[in-house]
């Protein structure tokens, strides 16, 4: 006799809270909602009405799980068996249907950028740039304009890690009413190259080395290294992947930039050039190497997470956009061409002026709808801003439609709603995969002479697209101007408007990616580069390889200027935060620990609007001295302090003696210390720096809490982010 199927019920998890629920263990503003409904049940799965139609209704109320074609489903838990041990049936449509769509959910990550997160917002004008451009999005002062934007690394695949060094692409959408505006930039304002003809073989080396697939998302590998020692025109952006720039600590902490020279048009079609930068209003801050290596274990999405929790939270990371304008006659003045992206215009020779402010204010419905599709083109510009001739952009005007079609499978990828215009599109293109909005009537072509009802949309002079009307006449050559062969004079004006601790990373990120690199030529041919920007540097670097002898400086087409003065705009820690706000402070907390300082800290931390988050010894939480009940966020070993800005250890004598001997607290205060970070502590917490070995090397940043007004004067010092002479004390590399 066949055995009855063996059918499983939808199970429930209960959603109330228990009476005795603890405080909660993070600042309210970041907790996110319980879900309220959690039950197993159709409810997640497609229920969108397509056209506003009503549901099917499931007997407890729920939308009837339907196949994709709107047919109710039974039983979504069993396939269809003959006999309940099978064999399975060919006409179960339900279950082919069901894992023919699973076995088609991936698309081609993106070639480079392929790690991303994007969120919505808006784009507001401040200053109207109206005398010189004609773009509808530059004209009103106060009018608002939805954008897209999305920030990614270059390197990794798409389930990588964050924290790699790397460049991030900052690519913004504006969704303007004359159509899509594109500024698909970085956070870096040069790059690596000057014709994209050699953009394939950058990203080649780049990339893990095809025969063993590793190293992922880095580019300490021989390949990496050996491409760049070739490549001179690279050293400048060298200088700023080799520093803190490329490891930042949050994308709101990042500045963005256009790179390319751009043109605004004005109504007279007269042109002014422009670059345009992001500057963020959090101010610029990154982490230490050895803190992002940890960071990537700890929580490898720790940047998305941190753009999703500040946005739920309400904390709107804002940037302002800025330009640089200048004319024909300014770009002459210098010696290197203002259409090679490998260089910057000093913002101390030209100032950025802030036109418009973007403010990310709404986290995506659905991942891949909105930031997986997304279609970003440098080709997508609106009437009033164009093109340069800079090569780097001319091959990427012609790259990243051509991606698209790969990407997203047919040319109707416009028609997805994040790449949509939030105008109408009127013309007659037709047909093709997967045609969502298709055109009605008997008229697809043009001229026709239907008239104005029946014939379509028509050409406008006046306000249509007319591409700037750049002369030129010459000869078709594959060559370089002499105008971008000075490689090395920017590199070193970067590196000497860094801090000395700014430079001392430079120096120890290109001592450990040489480390990585096994053939000693290629290590010895990036310090010949070095030589060229700054000798101390190179004998540094030198020195951390343990190369034997330095190597004769690399030829350079352009002896290096070493006239040129430091700019503060490049440098990090001089434009960093005016205060805590929006950051993180960890506050470890045991049984016991001092319910009045606890109190202090989190009323100081939120009077500056930042966050904090509490780790314990177990996720349960902790009862404090008074019998209060806290929640823990973190468990010790799961909350490393690589994932704040700052810790404090209220911990009492009981806590202390449970803690002092456990290697995930030592690590947590030792991580702490070694990365420079403030930190507050009860007199009962030193037992865990004894333990850990820096009880004795506790200075001015290590901030004892015995009162309230310790805690408040503790959290008004933390805006300084670190203690930076620390640093020197504890690395190997500053010996
Ligand atoms: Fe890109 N780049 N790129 N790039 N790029 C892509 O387009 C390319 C360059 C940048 O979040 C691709 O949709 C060439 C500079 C960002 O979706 C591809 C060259 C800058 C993003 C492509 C460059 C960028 C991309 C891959 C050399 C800074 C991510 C997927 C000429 C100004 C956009 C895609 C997103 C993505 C080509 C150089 C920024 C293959 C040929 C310089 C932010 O089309």
């Amino acid at each position: 006799m066949a055995k009855k199927p063996i059918t499983r019920k939808p199970s429930k998890t209960p959603t109330d809270l228990s009476p005795d629920q603890p405080l909660s263990g993070q600042s309210p503003r970041q907790a996110s909602p319980l879900p309220d409904d959690v039950e197993i049940s159709p409810s997640y799965a497609q229920v969108q009405g397509q056209g506003g139609e009503t549901h099917q209704t499931a007997t407890n109320g729920a939308p009837v799980l339907t196949t994709q074609q709107g047919v109710p489903v039974a039983d979504d838990q069993n396939s269809l068996k003959q006999g309940a041990r099978g064999p399975t049936l060919l006409e179960d449509f339900h279950f082919r249907e069901k894992i023919f769509h699973f076995d088609h959910e991936r698309i081609p990550e993106r070639v480079v950028h392929a790690r991303g997160y994007g969120a919505h917002g808006f784009f507001e004008l401040t200053e109207s740039l109206a005398d010189i451009s004609r773009a509808d999005i530059f004209q009103r002062v106060g009018e608002r304009t939805p954008v897209f934007v999305r920030f990614s690394t270059v390197a990794g695949s798409k389930g990588s890690f964050d924290l790699a060094r790397d460049v991030r692409g900052f690519a913004t959408k504006f969704y303007t009413k004359e159509g899509n505006w594109d500024l698909v930039g970085n956070n870096i304002p040069v790059f690596f190259i000057q014709d994209a003809i050699k953009f394939p073989d950058l990203v080649h080396a780049a990339k893990p080395e095809p025969d063993r697939m590793f190293p992922q998302a880095q580019t300490a590998h021989d390949n990496f290294w050996d491409f760049i020692s070739l490549t001179p025109e690279s050293m400048h952006m060298v200088m700023w992947i080799m520093s803190d720039r490329a490891i930042p600590r949050s994308f709101r902490t990042m500045e963005g930039f256009g790179v390319h020279s751009f043109r605004l048009v004005n109504t007279e079609g007269q042109s002014t050039f422009v670059k345009f930068h992001w500057k963020p209003k959090q101010g610029l801050q990154s982490v230490l190497w050895n803190e992002a290596v940890k960071i990537n274990g700890a929580d490898p999405d720790f940047h998305r997470r941190d753009l999703w929790d500040a946005i739920n939270g309400g904390d709107f990371p804002e940037w302002e956009l800025g330009v640089q304008l200048f004319d024909q006659a300014f770009a002459d003045k210098f010696d290197f061409d203002v259409l090679d992206a490998t260089k910057i215009i000093p913002e101390e020779i030209l100032p950025v002026r802030s036109i418009g402010r973007l403010v990310l204010d709404r986290v995506v419905d659905n991942f891949f709808a909105e930031t997986e599709q997304v279609a970003f083109c440098t080709q997508n510009v609106v009437p009033g801003i164009d093109f340069t001739n800079d090569p780097l952009l001319a091959g990427r005007n012609f790259s990243y439609l051509d991606t698209q079609l790969k990407r997203l499978g047919s040319p109707n990828f416009t028609h997805i709603p994040i790449n949509a215009p939030k105008i109408p599109v009127a013309n007659f293109q037709q047909d093709g995969h997967m045609a969502m909005t298709n055109p009605k009537g008997r008229v697809n072509y043009e001229p026709n002479s239907w008239g104005v009802t029946l014939g379509g949309p028509r050409e406008d002079p006046v306000r249509g697209f007319r591409s700037y009307a750049d002369e030129a006449d010459d000869a078709k050559l594959r060559i370089r101007p002499e105008s971008f062969a000075d490689h090395y004079s920017q590199a070193r004006q970067f590196y000497i408007s860094q801090l000395p601790i700014e430079q001392k990373h430079v120096a120890d990120a290109l001592v450990f990616e040489l480390s990585k690199v096994e053939r000693p030529d290629i290590r010895s041919r990036m310090v010949s580069h070095l030589r060229n920007i700054d000798e101390n540097l190179a004998a540094t670097v030198a020195e951390g390889l343990g190369l034997p002898q330095l190597p004769a400086p690399a030829q350079a087409a352009v002896a290096t200027r070493t006239d040129l003065p430091p700019s503060d705009a490049l440098s990090i820690v001089k434009n960093g935060p005016a205060s805590f706000r929006g950051r993180k402070l960890g506050i470890f907390l045991s049984d016991g620990a001092d319910a009045a300082l606890f109190a202090a800290l989190v009323k100081a931390i939120d009077k500056i609007e930042a966050i904090y988050e509490v780790i314990a010894p177990n996720i349960g939480g902790v009862t404090l001295s008074d019998g209060t009940k806290v929640a823990a966020k973190q468990k010790v070993d799961g909350g490393p302090s690589v994932l704040f800005d700052a810790v404090a250890l209220v911990i009492s004598e009981e806590g202390a003696a449970l803690l002092a001997t456990d290697a995930a607290t030592q690590d947590f205060v030792r991580d702490a210390f070694g990365h420079c970070k403030f930190i507050a502590l009860t007199a009962a917490a030193q037992p865990i720096f004894i333990k850990s070995g820096i009880a004795d090397d506790l200075d001015e940043a290590c901030i004892p809490l015995t009162s309230a007004k310790d805690a408040a004067a503790f959290v008004d010092q933390l805006g300084v982010l670190r203690h930076w002479p620390r640093e020197l004390k504890v690395d190997l590399d500053a010996k």
